[in-house]
């Protein structure tokens, strides 16, 4: 905690004792708020002023060395789902990143640097940037002497008024999977609605996905580049029953929408390459355009 003090910013920047009293930062602009925890280099909250919480926080989750955190923006790496003996998603959700690094921009926004202690052949960090929108950046150098292959992505829980009355638009014509059935689609709706558990991946999709929230009067947009796949999921409600560090009745307030690289989107970096996965997320009113 102490080091971490170091990357205070009075009345910006502000290391804390988080839930789990794992350490935590919170951020502060004039114009929105974040929450960040070195655990998992995972943003927790991020809010505009004025506006209901654009990220989903589970009332039940676990903040637990060790332990993923069931909401915000869990980052995953190097491998996306599940893998025999291994933490699902990966590793990177589940370790304590180091805080390089915190400034302010010019624009008023404040923006930290985390780069993970990690096994793999490669430098990771991750570039969060909050001001009027959220924007995260996480950047793979391949630092060994041979390819290196990795799944990523931004397994973002977004806050929805009502499931039953939002919509997601943006990906009419990408191929997905569903992965409740294992078959392939098309996507032939101009916005997908939910009426059961949905868990798809979307595949070489590389469009911008708007949350369409009628019950808060806006649209939420998750702009993304370097990212081939797009996932969707909400739990509905019996897999919400099966989730310890899921509430019963949060599915209703809450939907997925993932921006990375997974299955056959994965990438391999050659020696000495790197790739960036950018995702901004920012929000206007309902038939308005974020700018
Ligand atoms: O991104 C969708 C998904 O892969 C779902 O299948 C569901 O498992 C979700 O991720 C949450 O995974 P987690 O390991 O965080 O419980």
């Amino acid at each position: 905690m102490d080091s971490l003090k170091n990357h205070d910013i009075p009345g910006r920047v502000t290391v804390f004792s988080g839930k789990g009293n794992l350490p935590a930062i919170r951020i502060q602009t004039e114009t929105s708020e974040a929450e960040i925890y070195p655990h998992g280099a995972h943003v927790t909250a991020f809010q505009k002023k004025g506006e209901p919480p654009l990220l989903f926080m589970s009332g039940s989750s676990d903040f637990l060395p060790g332990k993923p955190i069931r909401g915000g923006v869990p980052v995953i790496f190097p491998w996306f789902g599940g893998r025999e003996g291994h933490p699902a998603h990966g590793t990177a959700r589940v370790t304590p990143w180091d805080l390089t690094n915190s400034m302010l921009l010019p624009n008023g926004s404040a923006r930290l640097c985390f780069h993970l202690p990690c096994p793999e052949p490669a430098n990771v960090e991750f570039i969060v940037t909050v001001g009027n929108s959220l924007t995260m950046e996480f950047v793979v150098t391949n630092t060994g002497n041979a390819d290196f292959t990795f799944e990523n992505c931004l397994h973002t829980y977004f806050q929805v008024g009502d499931i039953h009355t939002i919509e997601v638009a943006g990906l009419k014509g990408a191929r997905y999977t569903d992965s409740l059935t294992t078959t392939q689609h098309v996507e032939e709706a101009e916005s997908i609605r939910f009426t059961s558990e949905t868990d798809r991946i979307y595949q070489d999709t590389t469009t911008t996905a708007e949350i369409r929230d009628p019950a808060l009067g806006r649209s939420i947009f998750v702009r993304k580049s370097g990212s081939k796949s797009t996932v969707v999921w909400n739990p509905w409600i019996d897999k919400s029953k099966r989730m310890l560090d899921f509430g019963d009745d949060e599915w209703p307030h809450m939907v997925c929408v993932e921006s990375g690289n997974v299955k056959e989107n994965h990438i391999t970096l050659a020696p000495g390459e790197s790739s960036t996965l950018k995702v901004e997320i920012d929000s206007a009113p309902l038939g308005g355009s974020a700018g």
